[in-house]
């Protein structure tokens, strides 16, 4: 009976220390605003992971590029100065030009046509992302992308010489299509380029404009809806590799459920955004027919140039989503 006693005395001890030294702590670098919907969900995910884990994983988020950059964040999960973060997908795309699947202008621009297209993409997008020793765990769309301005555009003929702040390569060309000079800023340093004149125009959600008040600088905000790009939450593939199956299946679950409840978040406040940016003074309109055309011949020319660039693993895509 005592060596009995010992024994289990001597298991309980060693269980605790394993799930000690098994309890990891995780800082998770974000590239979004704290208070915006994308780093709110980043912190239900955390605190899920925590409870589906048992505590075992621990993960810290910092919003808004206060860890690392937005530019900055996927190097550092590939080369473990963090083992976990979340970026915008498209971002990527000069490095790995599929990952622009979700910036094809007028290809997706409902919620559940984004999400076909993400279900359409998946799977090349993993492989694409395993070759940069990343694996995804959860996606998360913006609300579709319009224009902001500080003055009435009708056509091209109004953009011409415009100091654009682009957040992509995809973006930098939609600008030079309509004359303007692109300029790449993060979300992050966005009101500070406004306030400068580094940038005085740029592409992006009602999400992102509200965010940044851009209101103070700005006066238009044309509704194109031309895309709804993803962010995503990514981990280090030797990291993902080493937690046991059952962990990754926690993981996972708290991932599933963080990128749907992310998701329909985007959807319910979409509209919202537009209300915020309307009651602070924008005039928030569609774009009028002729400047919608132009960006619709320039949409199918970005289109063309992606699938160009992104071979048969892109045409496969769009393929896939066409036959759904
Ligand atoms: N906001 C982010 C990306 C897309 C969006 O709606 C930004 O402007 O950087």
């Amino acid at each position: 009976m005592k060596t009995m006693l010992k024994t289990s005395a001597a298991v309980t001890a060693i269980a605790l220390s394993a799930s000690a030294v098994s309890a990891e702590k995780w800082d998770m670098p974000m590239a979004y605003a704290a208070s915006n919907f994308h780093s709110e969900m980043g912190v239900v995910f955390a605190d899920k992971v925590r409870d589906y884990t048992g505590g075992d994983i621990d993960i810290t988020v910092h919003a808004g590029g206060s860890l690392f950059k937005g530019g900055e964040i996927k190097r550092a999960i590939q080369t473990s100065q963090v083992p976990i973060g979340e970026r915008f997908m498209s971002a990527h795309a000069n490095e790995a030009p599929l990952l622009g699947w979700d910036n094809l202008p007028f290809v997706a621009t409902s919620y559940e046509d984004n999400e076909k297209l993400w279900q359409a993409a998946k799977d090349k997008v993993n492989n694409q992302l395993s070759d940069l020793n990343l694996v995804a765990l959860y996606t998360c769309p913006w609300p579709g992308q319009g224009f902001y301005f500080k003055k009435e555009v009708a056509s091209s003929d109004d953009t011409k010489g415009i100091k654009f702040r682009s957040y992509n390569t995809a973006t930098a060309t939609f600008a030079e299509e309509l004359g303007m000079i692109p300029v790449q800023v993060e979300a992050a340093e966005l009101s500070q380029a406004l306030a400068t004149g580094v940038a005085e125009a740029f592409i992006s959600s009602g999400s992102t404009g509200y965010d940044r008040k851009v209101w103070e600088h700005l006066t238009h905000y044309y509704k194109v809806n031309a895309w709804l790009p993803r962010n995503y939450v990514m981990v280090n593939k030797q990291v993902w590799e080493g937690l046991s199956a059952e962990t990754q299946a926690a993981v996972q679950k708290a991932a599933d459920e963080t990128g749907a409840a992310c998701s329909a978040k985007s959807a319910e406040l979409a509209n919202w955004y537009f209300e915020q940016l309307s009651d602070n003074g924008m005039k928030v309109e569609d774009a009028g027919d002729g400047f919608r055309a132009e960006l619709e011949a320039i949409g199918a020319k970005m289109t063309a140039d992606w699938l160009e660039q992104a071979g048969d693993d892109g045409q496969a895509i769009l393929d896939a989503y066409n036959a759904n």
